[in-house]
């Protein structure tokens, strides 16, 4: 047990070393926002969602508390459900409240150790459903368990918005293709008025800003960077035509790191990307879903049109 968990740990850092070198020798600089979410950076993604200019969360949540039994609806009956990047379980409770056919919940996250403790409150409440956490990274190779009913993937919180277009609909057909015969609940973010945008991404109390930072704040940690935190500056904007936030690190010096026997130099006001969310509109969305192999169902929007979730019915090939 011991070996196992030193090699599964040694493979990770080097992982997480290759992907910041790679990302940072890249012309533009850019790192997968996948690496934000040690168990620091998980937290601070906690404090994110309870942001008063953070609308997606709460605006889900009110979502899901109104309409989970319509949504419930859709997916039929003796269900094995997966969420894809499980790291609260606030959103699902609403889906196993919702319906007596969850027989099993199968959570899937990068962060391990967020997932345990999450699953052992879930088997407290819900001592019928099966609860079986996987650490495991969805964007990579991923072998799910033998479905014991019907699959239906949980993909909330607009995630998916992460993604550059072409892998979102690379994902999506991977997802697809696990939910045969079933179907994804997926939650999409909205275009809208930049204002809204740029003010859920630059929070009045800087958590957002710790959360970009913690990248580096990890790199220190993990790898034996010398990143200087002060040095780096928080910077995210809405950027209309590819409509979409990034989430930048800027330089405010000329400065020089190691990694990994590389020197990596920065110039003032160069900048790592650390980060981009995609906005959609419904039939945008739609259209994306359908080219992954989806047929787009029901779709649910809030009262001020913020944020929308999809029901995707996965045809069986
Ligand atoms: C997880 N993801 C959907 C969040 C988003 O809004 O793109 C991550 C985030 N980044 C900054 N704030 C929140």
């Amino acid at each position: 047990m011991q070996a196992a968990t030193h090699l599964a740990s040694t493979h990770h850092r080097s992982t997480f070393s290759d992907a910041l070198l790679a990302g940072l020798q890249h012309t533009p600089r850019q790192v997968s926002p996948k690496w934000f979410y040690d168990q620091r950076g998980s937290e601070l993604f906690e404090q994110i969602c309870e942001l008063p200019e953070y609308y997606p969360t709460r605006t889900e949540l009110g979502m899901l508390a109104q309409y989970a039994h319509e949504m419930v609806e859709c997916m039929g009956s003796r269900i094995d459900l997966v969420e894809f990047g499980a790291g609260a379980t606030r959103k699902v409770r609403y889906l196993l409240n919702a319906s007596p056919h969850i027989k099993r919940f199968i959570p899937i996250d990068i962060s391990a150790s967020h997932l345990t403790d999450a699953s052992n409150d879930l088997r407290l409440n819900y001592p019928s459903v099966r609860i079986e956490p996987m650490g495991a990274d969805f964007t990579q190779h991923l072998v799910l368990p033998e479905a014991v009913g019907q699959r239906v993937g949980f993909f909330p919180g607009s995630s998916i918005g992460n993604f550059e277009p072409a892998e979102a609909q690379q994902l999506l057909s991977r997802m697809a293709g696990w939910l045969q015969g079933g179907g994804l609940l997926i939650g999409v973010d909205l275009v809208k008025d930049p204002a809204t945008l740029h003010a859920a991404y630059n929070d009045a109390q800087g958590i957002t800003a710790q959360f970009n930072l913690n990248l580096l704040a990890r790199a220190n940690t993990e790898l034996g960077t010398h990143f200087s935190l002060e040095q780096f500056a928080h910077s995210a904007f809405y950027n209309p035509p590819l409509q979409r936030i990034e989430m930048h690190l800027v330089s405010r010096c000329d400065q020089t790191v190691h990694l990994a026997g590389e020197r990596l130099h920065f110039v003032e006001g160069s900048s790592i990307h650390t980060e981009s969310s995609y906005k959609y509109t419904v039939a945008g969305f739609q259209a994306l879903a359908r080219r992954a192999g989806f047929r787009p169902d029901a779709v649910w929007l809030d009262e001020e049109r913020q944020f929308s979730v999809h029901w995707l019915s996965a045809p069986v090939h």
